[in-house]
């Protein structure tokens, strides 16, 4: 075999690096560059001998040249840290093929050829968790989005599809189970101890949804008869001893399954569905074609291990995969450029679901606050890109807030100015003309342009612009005559500094101040720069709400008396917009407040205001806990921190902290008595009982912010009387930022109780990563040498860095210690797993947002880490633009 290291001839798949990079910078891959693939790959066959040091792969690819490609002969096989063993064409030997970094070439002279190669790869050794990985004893893979060409040589692209069989063969004690995407066609002994399966998918699929799993593993199996009378098998696969916590994940897994036939009208389409959980994964879920790969944290769920939002989060996820099967299965994309095409549409229906699952009115507030400190913060950063980003050098850097969180409501807006039954004559469109087929974003918008008969031709811009638009609202009355005037602004953002306006569709009401009425919910879209909305028949100012339900995802400045949120917080009829009123109250308070612009007297105002809607929060009756709950809670840091140009973490915190506890203070007595009386209520996991858990620790949050030692008496109290994880790890997280001796007590009662159970022992870790304690960063910094602490499970690295770096108190610290710590840990993990090492490089990012002398030394921790001689492609590419 020789091997030619001559570069090889820019073609399709070589998607072109920009001209004289700097020398360390990886290529930067355009959006624009896009060639359809020279070859086609129709069916593959894969023989897998399987072992937890080295697996031997055989793939035989049929290959056939693409009638729309443009007619090359060589045929790139995308690699990635393996070596061709041995290469056949159509039967023979051949050893003119040559490497082009990591990719395999082949010159082919005919139409169609049978390639077959060899690879051998390390699972036990791969820790970046993507391709063919080990994980306590099983082997599985994650492939999305570039993980197949590190377990055999492939066009590696999501717009090759193919018919996959799969053989594996492996030791029946070590691997008593055997799963591959499809249905099981045969499976048989060795006679030697060892045993093989075979498995056929009749979906044609893109590699990056190919999946194996071989293990030793129980199932959780039930069965769902589809629409159209089909019955399918379904099984969770745990490992043994876990299968008692699955009952939750498959109940979530049946009712997606209905809700996806009523809702959009999609129906299952294998006998077959798996799902298996794995300890070690570095995101949620996988949805690769009928055997879903789960991180255990979004499978394994019983009252008590698991909190009421981690049933929440396994609900959502178990959904959100499910539909996958066909937002970016049975239509997939054309690109990674295209990655919103199948998240973002897969994100809204999983919204919808959870929404028609529980409180379709917390389910918003909680999507939007999402939203709001994760995706607000991204889109005015250095990492802002638009939904489908024109550029990357990493694809893993681009599974982000912005592509899922945001894409998801770009949709959601066409679905609002369409209405819920016109949308659903758009996605049935879609699904009924692209099925089968690598599809664009721009497919998307036009078959929903088609089936719902709206405009779209501006609409578009919400693709192809990053940044949060900001609109000013004012509202002016005279005779019986409101007159509304909005204007927008699209902030610039790295590499595109001047932005067209986009159409925003603005759901809104106006209430009679006297009535606490209005006459009827309006839609009005802002679709220039600046327009005028006139409403009759208003004798007096209406109070207005506006984005009711956030209908589009702006930033709004409103400026008005804190009477009128007031008011629309204690009447507004729709859930989110009240929840808005109250967090505008908050967020004008103590955004005035941290400016240092507030007399005593306007501090005892605004607060005299928050207090008074608070009290009413606490006291209403036909309010249910769980939207009390949500009423309750204060607008994040980060959120703040976002209305502000330059921010002060320091004085955001401490700001934030006082109002907190002036409230505990205040409404003492009616807290005390919610407390008591969700105290009272017995565990069940309908609503009522829900909410009640929830406004149990928010009470609890508020009193020992108030008084430490009456909240250091209560949090003990309900950690110990705890019959579920909700209340106790509620508790705990309360004594974790008191600096009381019960503190201690609990913590090791908490660890001592759940050893073994590492996702229980996750929430150890972070409880006390994330609490507002004087000492958090010497926690962190011990935690980190504690025997539970691996850096190689990604869970729980982000069980205990991630709660770091998102914790006010202990990343943004004065002197920069949270910082170091941060950069330490990046440049530490960045050769186990670049994908999650680069997750942490964000917070860094918002330097610019920082006040100067915090800035200098967040931006200093980047350099150290750009700095570092071999960092990955992943790391690299955040921190170069990060330090921009
Ligand atoms: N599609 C996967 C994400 C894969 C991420 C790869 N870095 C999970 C999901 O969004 O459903
Ligand atoms: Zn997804």
């Amino acid at each position: 075999m020789d091997i030619a290291s001559r570069p090889a001839e820019p073609d399709e798949n070589t998607q072109i690096a920009d001209a004289a990079p700097p020398p360390q910078a990886p290529p930067v891959i355009h959006r624009e560059d896009y060639l359809p693939p020279a070859w086609l790959v129709p069916e593959i066959t894969l023989d897998f001998r399987l072992g937890i040091d080295e697996t031997r792969v055989t793939s035989k690819l049929a290959v056939r040249r693409n009638p729309a490609g443009n007619g090359a002969v060589t045929l790139r096989l995308n690699g990635d840290q393996i070596t061709p063993i041995s290469l056949k064409v159509d039967g023979e030997h051949v050893n003119d093929w040559r490497l082009d970094g990591p990719d395999l070439l082949l010159d082919l002279p005919g139409a169609q050829h049978l390639v077959e190669v060899e690879t051998a790869v390390n699972p036990a050794g791969n820790s970046q968790l993507m391709g063919l990985y080990a994980s306590n004893g099983m082997l599985c893979t994650q492939c999305e989005a570039e993980g197949f060409r590190r377990i055999t040589f492939f066009p590696d692209r999501p717009d090759v599809l193919s018919i996959y069989r799969v053989r594996m063969s492996g030791d029946k004690a070590r691997f008593p189970i055997l799963l591959a995407n499809g249905n099981c066609t045969a499976q048989g002994e060795n006679g030697d101890g060892t045993h093989w399966a075979e498995w056929h998918d009749p979906w044609p699929k893109p590699s990056y949804l190919f999946a194996l799993v071989a293990g030793d593993l129980v199932a959780n199996h039930a069965t769902f008869t589809t629409m159209s009378g089909r019955k399918v098998d379904l099984n969770i696969w745990v490992r043994p001893g876990d299968e008692g916590r699955t009952r939750h994940a498959m109940d979530s897994l049946i009712a997606s399954m209905k809700w996806d036939e009523q809702a959009f009208g999609r129906e299952y389409d294998l006998d077959l569905f798996n799902v298996v959980a794995v300890a070690d994964f570095n995101m949620g879920a996988m949805e690769n074609k009928g055997l879903n790969v789960f991180n255990t944290r979004y499978v394994l769920a019983d009252p008590e291990t698991a909190t009421d939002a981690d049933y929440d989060a396994v609900e959502g996820v178990i959904g959100h995969e499910y539909f996958h099967n066909w937002s970016g299965n049975r239509v997939t994309c054309r690109d990674w450029f295209q990655l919103s095409l199948k998240e973002g549409f897969t994100v809204l229906r999983d919204q919808l679901f959870s929404a028609d699952m529980g409180s379709a009115a917390v389910k918003r507030i909680e999507d939007v606050r999402v939203l709001r400190s994760a995706q607000f913060p991204e889109d005015s950063g250095p990492l802002a890109h638009p939904i489908r980003p024109d550029s990357y050098q990493e694809i893993s850097n681009f599974y982000t807030a912005t592509v899922y969180n945001k894409g998801a409501e770009v949709i959601r807006m066409m679905r609002t100015m369409a209405g819920p039954e016109r949308f659903r004559e758009g996605t049935d469109l879609y699904f009924a003309r692209h099925d089968g087929e690598a599809a664009t974003c721009e497919d998307f918008v036009r078959a929903i342009e088609d089936g719902t008969g709206l405009d779209l031709g501006r609409f578009r811009l919400w693709y192809s612009q990053a940044g949060t638009p900001q609109l000013s609202i004012r509202l002016e009355h005279g005779g019986t005559r409101a007159v509304l005037t909005a204007t927008q602004t699209v902030p610039g953002t790295p590499g595109q500094p001047d932005k067209q306006p986009v159409p925003v569709p603005l759901r809104l009401a106006l209430f009679d101040r006297d009535t606490g009425t209005h006459s009827g919910e309006r839609l009005i879209v802002l679709d220039k720069a600046s327009d005028t909305f006139v409403f009759d028949g208003f004798a007096k100012p209406p109070v207005l709400s506006i984005n009711r339900g956030f209908s589009a995802p702006v930033a709004i400045e409103f400026e008005r008396p804190a009477q009128d949120l007031v008011f629309l917080a204690a009447h507004d009829d729709d859930p989110f917009a009240r929840y808005e009123a109250m967090q505008n109250l908050v967020v004008q308070h103590l955004v005035a407040a941290v400016g240092g612009g507030l007399s005593e007297a306007e501090r005892g105002a605004g607060r005299a205001a928050i207090g008074a809607a608070f009290a009413a929060v606490l006291a209403d009756p036909a309010l249910d806990d769980l939207m009390r709950g949500e009423l309750m809670i204060l607008p994040a840091e980060s959120y703040l921190a976002e209305q502000l140009l330059v921010a002060d973490p320091g004085a955001i915190h401490a700001e934030r902290e006082a109002l907190k506890a002036w409230l505990g203070r205040e409404c003492a007595a009616a807290l005390a008595a919610l407390h008591d009386r969700a105290v009272g209520v017995a565990y069940g996991r309908d609503a009522a009982a829900r909410g009640a858990r929830k406004i149990k620790t928010q009470a609890l949050n508020y009193i020992a912010a108030g008084d430490a030692g009456e909240g250091a008496r209560r949090a003990i109290a309900q950690y110990h009387a705890a019959d579920n994880m909700t209340d106790r790890q509620g508790a705990l997280m309360v004594l974790a930022s008191l600096d009381v001796p019960e503190r201690a007590e609990a913590l090791a009662d908490f660890h001592q109780r759940y050893q073994g159970n590492a996702l229980v022992i996750d929430k150890w870790f972070s409880l006390q990563a994330g609490a507002f304690h004087p000492h958090v960063l010497e926690h962190v910094r011990a935690l980190a040498g504690h025997g539970d602490f691996t850096m190689s499970n990604p869970n729980r690295a982000r069980a205990l860095y991630m709660a770091a770096a998102m914790n006010p108190v202990a990343f943004h610290d004065a002197g920069g210690e949270g910082y170091r710590l941060i950069g330490d840990l990046i440049r530490r993990l960045d050769p186990i797993n670049p994908q999650t090492a680069a997750r942490f490089v964000p917070s860094l990012g918002r330097w610019r947002r920082i006040e100067p002398a915090r800035a200098v030394l967040m931006r200093a921790e980047l350099e150290r880490i750009a700095a570092e001689p071999a960092l990955s492609r992943d790391v690299l590419e955040q921190v170069t633009k990060s330090l921009g």
